[in-house]
């Protein structure tokens, strides 16, 4: 398959892919989680997943603060009570190939430095809706859905008319629960839609739909007519261990009364894993339910505990899906969006295709190079085809960023088509449109006067992780945006359009779609974001690269607005002090920094910011609960190898020791943990007169020794 590979994308076109993924899997977790109407199918929405966690283990700096792969599902719908999880949801990292299986094992192997075979259950993976069961004393007292991880719905009442849910279980620990997967069988969706059907009901696209739109019904007896059924596979809080291994606790899940997987199977190590996998794949058809791949876990739950979690996924445990689908269809133009930070994209239009139970209308086609037939390194991809407006195109839907094309038909070419030129102007606002050395995207050179990015921008800036302000969205945001009486053109004009409606005597109540009451509460809003919280506010500049994840650690590490804004005006981008503080931060490599730095040093970005910031009271970031231990508030780096942990457990192990980690020798370095085969940075160390300390006195400080 043509896919442009990720080790081939260029900073420019994975900063833009990744921006594309996190609004395309932002917009898909909407639609599948709060309003139970998927707008792209499960295997396209794994490509998304899976393409940007790929590009964000190349350019890790490039990782950005909405990014999906720190996200399980989506807010709760408004209309349930909401219910907090005493241990989050979490959802499960995917494998597509063998090889992502084999490596997933590699990795678990090498995390826990574990040589012989290690053991993993495998059982298939329910398409279906995520549920959590809370039972005290052996009764059923909540029953909530994932949500965002965080905080699910209270579905109780509907969870106590599933046959398959025990109102009341014997010989649990006192407070015990479980986790599962509510779905509903072929046989029971083909007659619930026949019967939908006959009352001119509205139908469901498929038995995934119709258990999420049947438990997440806010009258119950409708979900009591609905036959749901549910197979439990994990447990959350837990007043007593239910097992030592995963295998045995699900066994005691069962003998509590819960239906479990029957295919669930205990494998020595990938091969016998990947085994299972194929037999059941053979059994799809014939399983009368939904899966899309198998779950493998680490058995031993000692282990899964020592591998832990990163944001939103355990290391212990993965998602082999199974593969997905292509289709024809014509490719009727090719659209240029201008995005925030100038790229334009190429966007095909095409007639609609369903793709695996969706309608696919749009695909993205990267940049120029692609249309062309060439990767970012001149290299040719889809042997080299072209592709035309009114080509038929293959949309490929697994594996990569999602829809995409994939191949073109020659022999269905009309005689007529043209390849595609690509604009060298910005279809919004007339600037040159600049392609820099070793860049794939073509870039407007407006900045601040190009409309396209201050909308985006503005966007951007009113998105939930940065100011989020209620009532002031994408659309609103847009509107005030082109406004000719109360325009909204940068950020700091947000906090001032209260005084200019003031001055124009109301103008806004008397608008279409704002009336008093509306127009207070937008004010009340604003006003109460005038108090940011500083990572916030470094997120929602939108300065390229600086994503969610980086703007904490940049906040984490300075502190104050002023600390930073200081910093970074002193900054000069590869030289001096405060160039080697920044890029000390784990996590912060020097494209993010130049950007940053570049960022501050621009006049009409840095008057916008100034302007911005004369509205605002930046929160300070507040020191963390201090953790009672030798390393906790100290900087640590790790050189050399390390042979009884690995350098990731490691890190892990410091961080939840209070201790921060960086990634290069500063004079901010207090201790550097060397393992053999140390360098340069042991020598920097030395020179700077830092304790040096071997692997075995460092598992001494963290208590492992
Ligand atoms: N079969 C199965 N599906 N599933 C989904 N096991 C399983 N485990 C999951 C999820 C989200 O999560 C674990 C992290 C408990």
């Amino acid at each position: 398959m043509m896919v442009k590979p990720v080790e081939e994308l260029t900073q420019a076109e994975a900063a833009a892919e990744l921006a594309r993924l996190a609004a395309a899997i932002a917009g898909a977790n909407a639609a599948y989680h709060t309003r139970d109407t998927p707008e792209m199918s499960d295997s396209d929405y794994d490509a998304l997943k899976r393409r940007n966690a790929e590009i964000e283990g190349r350019f890790p700096g490039l990782k950005r603060s909405d990014s999906p792969s720190d996200q399980v599902g989506a807010p709760v719908a408004e209309g349930f009570g909401k219910v907090a999880h005493v241990i989050r949801m979490l959802s499960l990292e995917n494998a597509f190939s063998e090889e992502d299986v084999a490596d997933f094992e590699a990795r678990v192997r090498s995390y826990l430095g574990h040589d012989g075979v290690l053991a993993f259950t495998a059982e298939p993976k329910i398409d279906g809706l995520s549920l959590s069961l809370r039972y005290e004393n052996g009764v059923l007292v909540q029953a909530a859905t994932r949500g965002d991880g965080e905080t699910g719905e209270n579905v109780t009442e509907n969870a106590r008319t599933i046959a398959d849910i025990p109102q009341q279980i014997i010989g649990a620990p006192a407070v015990l629960e479980v986790r599962g997967e509510v779905y509903m069988s072929h046989a029971d969706f083909a007659a619930l839609n026949a019967r939908a059907s006959a009352t001119g009901e509205k139908t469901f696209a498929n038995p995934r739909n119709a258990a999420a739109g049947s438990l997440r019904q806010l009258d119950a007896t409708i979900t009591k007519t609905r036959p749901l059924r549910f197979f439990a596979y994990a447990w959350g809080a837990l007043s007593s261990p239910l097992a030592d291994s995963q295998f045995d606790a699900i066994q005691r899940l069962k003998s509590l009364g819960f239906q479990t997987n029957p295919l669930t199977r205990l494998c020595q190590g990938a091969p016998e894993m990947l085994e299972h996998y194929r037999s059941i794949e053979v059994q799809r058809a014939t399983l009368g339910y939904d899966i899309d791949g198998v779950v493998y876990k680490v058995n031993d739950l000692a282990l899964q505990r020592r591998l832990g979690f990163r944001s939103a996924t355990p290391r212990w445990a993965i998602a082999h899906k199974f593969p997905a689908e292509l289709a024809w269809t014509r490719l009727e133009a090719i659209d240029i969006q201008v995005g925030r930070t100038g790229a334009l994209s190429p966007v095909a239009r095409l007639s609609p295709v369903t793709v695996g139970g969706v309608v696919v209308s749009n695909a993205t086609l990267h940049n120029e190079d692609y249309i062309a037939g060439r990767d970012a390194k001149g290299g040719v991809i889809r042997e080299g085809k072209d592709i035309r407006i009114g080509d038929w195109v293959q949309v490929y839907r697994a594996g990569d960023v999602i829809p995409k094309i994939n191949d073109v038909n020659l022999e269905k070419r009309p005689s007529d088509a043209v390849p595609f030129t690509f604009p060298t102007i910005c279809p919004q606002c007339g600037s040159e449109a600049i392609r820099e050395d070793g860049d794939a995207v073509r870039r407007c050179s407006g900045g601040m006067i190009c409309p396209a990015q201050a909308v985006e921008r503005l966007k951007h800036f009113v998105s939930r992780n940065a100011f989020d302000i209620e009532g002031l969205g994408a659309k609103q945001v847009e509107a005030f945006f082109h406004d000719p009486v109360l325009p909204v053109k940068t950020p700091a004009e947000i906090f001032t359009l209260q005084s200019r409606d003031a001055a124009q005597l109301a103008k806004l109540e008397n608008r279409d779609g704002w009336g008093r009451a509306s127009v207070k509460k937008l004010f009340a809003a604003i006003e109460a974001k005038r108090q940011i919280p500083l990572n916030r506010l470094i997120f929602a500049l939108g300065i390229r690269h600086v994503g969610e994840t980086s703007a904490n650690l940049l906040a984490t590490h300075y502190g104050s607005w002023a600390a930073f804004e200081a910093a970074m005006t002193a900054a000069q981008v590869g030289e001096g002090a405060e160039w080697a503080d920044l890029t000390a931060i784990d996590g912060v490599g020097a494209v993010l920094a130049t950007s940053l730095v570049t960022a501050f040093h621009q006049p009409a970005e840095r008057a916008a910011m100034d302007a911005l910031v004369a509205h605002l009271t930046v929160q300070e970031v507040k020191a963390r609960a201090p953790v009672d231990s030798a390393v906790a508030g100290k900087t640590l780096v790790f050189t050399g190898t390390l042979e009884k942990m690995s350098r990731a457990e490691a890190k892990a192990r410091a961080e939840a020791l209070g201790a921060k980690v960086a990634g290069s020798v500063s004079a901010k370095t207090d201790l550097l943990i060397a393992g053999p085969g140390a360098g340069s940075k042991a020598k920097q160390a030395a020179a700077l007169g830092i304790r040096i300390i071997d692997e075995d006195e460092w598992l001494a400080l963290a208590g492992e020794a």
